[in-house]
């Protein structure tokens, strides 16, 4: 085992370090808009939101038709609650697009496609903050990660730097 170093070593030690940011990665939850329908004017979409939990660091996946309907982002309760689509804050149009929940607070999502939003088609969520204080900078800081797991790779790198 003398040949393993260097290099090698390094390659362990690294990977081992960055498992907790991929873990973290993969602890953030996907909420597909609209479930199983997805992002559709005959779902009931705040009806949906109401029923799912959102959490800093999680992810909106809006899946649709690309060219029948859109995601338009807008930026106050009264653009919202008008329609009004003239002032968005940003709009995406492929048919699977992921929108990742930052912070808390409040968001208004509309289609952006003429009457769509009038007939319903919007829906506001509500972001709350997660498990851990979210600094949302460090790798250890992930939310609702087990601390054993989290502890782990360290374990795992000096037993490898030991070993090898
Ligand atoms: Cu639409």
């Amino acid at each position: 085992m003398r040949l393993m170093e260097g290099k090698c070593r390094i390659f362990f030690v690294l990977f081992f370090l960055l498992l907790p940011l991929i873990a973290k990665q993969a602890s953030a939850t996907q909420h597909v808009v609209g479930g199983s329908q997805g992002w559709e004017e005959s779902v009931d979409l705040n009806s949906w939101a109401s029923g799912e939990t959102f959490k800093v660091g999680d992810q909106l996946v809006f899946k649709y038709s690309s060219g029948l309907h859109s995601v338009v982002e807008l930026g106050s309760e009264t653009a919202y609650k008008n329609c009004d689509l003239g002032t968005s804050l940003d709009t995406k149009t492929t048919g699977n697009d992921v929108v990742k929940l930052n912070k808390v607070g409040t968001r208004y999502f509309a289609c952006g496609t003429l009457g769509h939003c009038d007939q319903g088609m919007k829906m506001k969520i509500t972001t709350v903050a997660g498990n851990a204080p979210s600094t949302d900078s460090g790798a250890f800081t992930a939310h609702s990660f087990p601390r054993f797991l989290m502890f782990s790779p360290l374990l795992f790198t000096i037993l490898f730097y030991f070993l090898l």
